[in-house]
């Protein structure tokens, strides 16, 4: 199964016209560390990266907001790799990122939606995410497969390393063959989800808490939220919030949190009975079967469960139905929001 990969990955380098992902598996496996350039949404993918990265090949990673990294004279050598992440392969900062980076003679690695877009041209190798037009300006299903993508790089690297076992890769590629039916399921939550939406349609500020894995999955909630229905909303890693955020906290706030069986779980009962006892509005998004959150939180949603290292590919969905189903209700155009492009490119 991971020939076929890597030769997936080979391939859609070669449709980039550029080095396929063989040619520079040695620096991958080699690299000091990796740098990951992004804005938006793609950005949030990179965070997930960082986790999966560290966690699975244990290479050092960092995740730049391509519109800031240039401001800062950023350190960057030969032996680096910098993984440009976009979805329209058109963001300007993105771009500015890479030449950056190739300024300083990094390899230069991208993932992008759109074949033959600017930033794939000006990468050294990289995979397509072919995950098809975005019909809205909002990334959602780009997101999805840039995640997939890093999670295989993950995988292909850590097992070259020697950080990542034989089994684990086994079990994580089985696993990873059914978060499609998984992510159908939770498809299926629709109807429900638009009822929470329908309740809470005239908020006008909205917390997203989650940790490890989730935290940038609640990053992306409230961005999603931000970007269709311009209600305001911020993300948080969950254990963030007793140093700030948690003053925001009364009976008018929505707090959604993401709280799957992880390894963080109890950690994030903790969070929730936190916001239960200043009367925050709890949205929780569990694994299928959870038991002990259900009795303290308002409103339950349930997802089908997956390895934590998958998870994000599962529990971000409901939180783009959330987004959606309150845009709609509030009558936003969420195909095309206001003052959003589709390609940054000034
Ligand atoms: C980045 C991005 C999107 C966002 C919006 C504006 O684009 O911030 O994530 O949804 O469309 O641009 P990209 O580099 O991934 O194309």
């Amino acid at each position: 199964i991971l020939d076929s990969m890597r030769g997936r990955l080979e391939l859609e380098a070669g449709h980039l016209n550029m080095g396929g992902i063989r040619a520079y598996e040695r620096k991958f496996v080699n690299a000091d560390r990796i740098i990951i350039v992004a804005c938006g949404t793609s950005w949030h993918a990179g965070l997930v990266a960082e986790y999966l990265i560290e966690d699975l090949a244990r290479i050092p990673v960092e995740v730049e907001y391509a519109s800031e990294f240039r401001y800062r004279n950023p350190i960057i050598t030969e032996r680096d790799i910098v993984l440009a992440i976009s979805q329209s392969g058109e963001t300007a900062d993105t771009l500015a990122a890479i030449e950056l980076a190739k300024s300083k003679g990094a390899t230069i690695f991208g993932i992008c939606n759109v074949v033959g877009s600017s930033i794939a041209r000006a990468t050294d190798a990289g995979a397509y995410t072919h995950a098809g037009p975005e019909i809205g300006v909002a990334s959602t299903k780009a997101f999805t497969a840039q995640v997939t993508v890093l999670t295989l790089l993950a995988m292909i690297v850590g097992h070259k390393r020697g950080t990542l076992t034989d089994s684990k890769l086994r079990e994580l590629m089985v696993e990873l063959s059914n978060i499609p039916s998984k992510v159908e399921k939770a498809l299926l939550l629709n109807t429900e989800i638009e009822a929470i939406a329908e309740i809470f349609k005239d908020s006008t500020n909205f917390l997203y808490l989650g940790r490890g894995y989730n935290f940038p999955v609640a990053l992306e909630g409230a961005l999603k939220l931000k970007e269709i229905s311009y209600i305001h909303a911020e993300g948080y890693p969950a254990a963030e919030m007793k140093h700030g955020p948690i003053a925001l906290i009364d009976e008018n706030m929505p707090v959604v949190v993401i709280a799957t069986k992880d390894s963080s779980y109890e950690k994030v009962v903790s969070n929730i009975q936190e916001v239960k006892a200043r009367k925050g509005r709890i949205i929780a998004v569990v694994t299928e079967g959870d038991t002990v959150i259900p009795s303290m939180a308002e409103f339950v949603i349930e997802v089908p469960a997956t390895s934590e290292v998958l998870m994000p590919l599962v529990s971000v969905i409901p939180l783009q139905l959330l987004s959606y189903h309150i845009a709609v209700l509030r009558g936003c155009n969420v195909d095309q929001p206001r003052n959003l492009a589709k390609s940054v490119t000034v």
